[in-house]
């Protein structure tokens, strides 16, 4: 009988969790407890660290998890690195994830490889800038204290962002083109600064920056190390070995 561990926080973990569900199969959704309220599940949820690869290999071994599953974002980098460590103990593990957006016809990209390259993107005279970064890599933009920054948190922050000139809008996604077009014109923006999450909760922002002509800093996605991984719920739906094609 399997006993499935989701290791959750993105759009398509939600859609697995439902997938799951619906076939009965014992499953839990674990979240890192970022957000101070994550989205409810249709499977039991998990919140809070594992304690490194020991913590996370001890979880698999003491509630006996026949099916890991990384569905965790592209830039949760040290996850989706515990979870390959913790499963070479002898858990089958599978990355569901999503591909990485690429550029299409009318889009400004500025490709940067990492936030170091992002904030060092950021020189020069003062711009009107939405870093739709979310809150925990936003003090490395203080490097660059000319800009006027508009930020988007899922949630109010404890500390007052440390950049002097910021507006600061609480939403969590997944976001609209036509709510960011307004967004990015109300504020008059003239830069965005994204990671290449890619999916479509975040994709917004780049339709609404092709059609108002405004550049995009795009951050280029963390080295992960080898696993399996596919971009289809139905395949890991397969590969637990209920295909959801039948229903079950
Ligand atoms: C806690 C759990 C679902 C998942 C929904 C997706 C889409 C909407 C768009 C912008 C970009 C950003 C951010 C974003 C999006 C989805 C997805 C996605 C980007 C929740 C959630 C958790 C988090 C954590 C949060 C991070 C932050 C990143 C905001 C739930 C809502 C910027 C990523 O305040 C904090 O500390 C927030 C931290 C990690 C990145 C950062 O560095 O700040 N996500 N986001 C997860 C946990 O505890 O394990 O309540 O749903 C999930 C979602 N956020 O099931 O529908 O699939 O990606 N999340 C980015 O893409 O750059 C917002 O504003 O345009
Ligand atoms: P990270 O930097 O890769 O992980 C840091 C530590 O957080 C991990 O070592 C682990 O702690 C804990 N952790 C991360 N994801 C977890 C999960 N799903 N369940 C239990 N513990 C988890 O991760 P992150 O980038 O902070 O992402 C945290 C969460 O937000 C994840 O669920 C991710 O999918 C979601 N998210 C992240 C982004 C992003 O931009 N990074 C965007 C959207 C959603 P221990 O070592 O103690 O086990």
């Amino acid at each position: 009988m399997p006993n499935i561990l989701i290791l959750g926080g993105t759009t398509e973990a939600s859609a697995l969790a439902h997938a799951v569900a619906a076939t009965g199969l014992p499953a839990v959704l674990s979240y890192a407890g970022r957000v101070a309220t994550p989205k409810s599940q249709p499977v039991p949820v998990r919140i809070g660290g594992f304690g490194g690869v020991a913590g996370l290999a001890a979880y698999l071994r003491t509630h006996a998890v026949t099916h890991l599953v990384d569905a965790t974002h592209p830039f949760a980098a040290q996850m989706s690195a515990n979870a390959v460590a913790a499963a070479a103990t002898g858990v089958p593990l599978i990355a569901l994830t999503r591909p990485a957006w690429t550029p299409v016809a009318g889009d400004m990209w500025h490709p940067v490889p990492d936030l170091d390259g992002a904030v060092a993107a950021l020189g020069g005279e003062r711009r009107r800038v939405m870093l739709a970064l979310g809150r925990m890599h936003v003090a490395a933009f203080a490097a660059q204290p000319q800009h006027q920054y508009l930020l988007r948190f899922v949630d109010p922050p404890t500390r007052i962002p440390p950049l002097p000139d910021h507006h600061l809008v609480v939403d969590r996604g997944p976001f609209t083109v036509d709510g960011d077009t307004a967004l990015l014109r109300t504020h008059a923006i003239d830069l965005v600064v994204c990671k290449n999450a890619g999916g479509t909760g975040a994709a917004a922002k780049l339709a609404a920056a092709r059609a108002l002509g405004v550049p995009v800093v795009m951050i280029d996605r963390p080295v992960l190390p080898e696993r399996a991984q596919t971009a289809e719920v139905a395949t890991v739906m397969r590969w637990i070995g209920h295909d959801a094609d039948r229903g079950v």
